[in-house]
């Protein structure tokens, strides 16, 4: 049995691109492998947040997860603010790493793209994650495309450490969807969909009413011609909704191109907007229940009182290797 972790930020609403990427593999590997999935509330204030949104988003979250399908009694789920393990060797592992290695990370330079002000905790947000990961010693990372260069770094850093002061961690790897690892805006394919765009329409949440998916995808953005196929480099609009649609009806690219041969986009259109709301609807429904019920803080808490466990143990040992004191 493996160990498994991975975390969403609270930096906005969940999205279909959260869900296939990540939140749908939560699901399958819970049923094989001890699993940490946590809602990444300390990632989140990297980024300005307003508290009431910042709570909203959190708590919805994790409703989402429980929705989803996460089992508290199979899966740990928790908030990592709750775990203070995480913001200490969060530290610990600013101070291993390079100021190089975080300066050549893709998604700093994106999301500091045409900004006046930047926080440092946005340039150092992957030594957290290295953090996140390493407390668990996990061994497989369920996470989109976009996330693989910060698993590169947490491995160096491993590295580093057990190279330092010991063996101690294990290599963590990757678990992405063969397809759909990067699902891209809805208007514009080549920048990913991103829970926190300012354009609504640039996404699908989890949590849109039918009608709001119907008007979202009726208005997504396609290329001039009418031939449903699948080649991202030079129909990369409809190839990604494709992704998409081969994700929510479990079917494969090659049977989708056979379903709209000769019929255009009007229809291929139509029916991924039923398929994403026949999947979403149900979660939706649970997810009301969920909210109303208030279980879920008593499922964070159990949550939280199984990571520490794990969590407190690694950090103290790594305290020890370092030359800290402890208590
Ligand atoms: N577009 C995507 N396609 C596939 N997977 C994706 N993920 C995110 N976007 C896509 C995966 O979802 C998980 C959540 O990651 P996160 O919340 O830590 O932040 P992120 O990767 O930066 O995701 P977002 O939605 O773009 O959030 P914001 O807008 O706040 O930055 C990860 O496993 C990620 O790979």
């Amino acid at each position: 049995m493996k160990r498994v972790l991975s975390g969403m930020q609270s930096s906005g609403q969940l999205t279909i691109g959260n869900y296939i990427g990540a939140l749908r593999n939560f699901v399958k590997l819970q049923e094989l492998h001890r699993c940490y999935f946590m809602v990444v509330d300390m990632h989140a204030i990297t980024v300005p947040q307003d508290p009431a949104a910042l709570r909203e988003q959190t708590e919805s979250i994790a409703s989402l997860y429980i929705a989803s399908g996460l089992d508290p009694n199979k899966a740990s789920v928790f908030l990592q603010s709750h775990v203070h393990a995480h913001a200490e060797l969060g530290w610990i592992m600013t101070t291993l790493t390079h100021m190089g290695e975080l300066e050549r990370m893709t998604q700093f330079k994106d999301k500091s793209e045409g900004k006046e002000s930047v926080g440092a905790g946005l340039f150092t947000y992957p030594s957290l994650m290295a953090a996140d990961i390493l407390l668990y010693n996990a061994d497989l990372i369920p996470v989109g495309d976009d996330q693989k260069q910060h698993l590169e770094l947490t491995r160096d850093l491993a590295n580093r450490f057990n190279n330092r002061f010991g063996d101690m961690f294990v290599m963590p790897q990757p678990y992405m969807p063969e397809v759909g690892a990067r699902i891209m805006s809805l208007d514009d394919a080549s920048k990913k969909m991103s829970k926190s765009s300012p354009n609504a329409g640039s996404y699908i949440a989890m949590l849109d009413e039918p009608a709001v998916i119907r008007k979202k995808l009726s208005r997504a953005v396609t290329d001039s011609g009418r031939e449903v196929k699948y080649d991202p480099q030079n129909k990369p609009e409809v190839s990604n909704l494709m992704s998409i649609y081969s994700h929510f009806a479990d079917m494969s690219l090659a049977e989708i191109e056979a379903r709209y041969e000769g019929q255009g986009y009007g229809p291929f259109k139509k029916e991924l907007a039923e398929h994403i709301v026949s999947v979403l609807e149900p979660i939706q429904q649970r997810y009301r229940e969920i909210r109303s019920s208030g279980e879920i803080f008593e499922i964070l808490k159990k949550g939280a009182d199984e990571a520490a466990e794990v969590a407190n143990q690694t950090l103290l040992e790594v305290k020890k290797r370092m030359g800290f004191i402890v208590r």
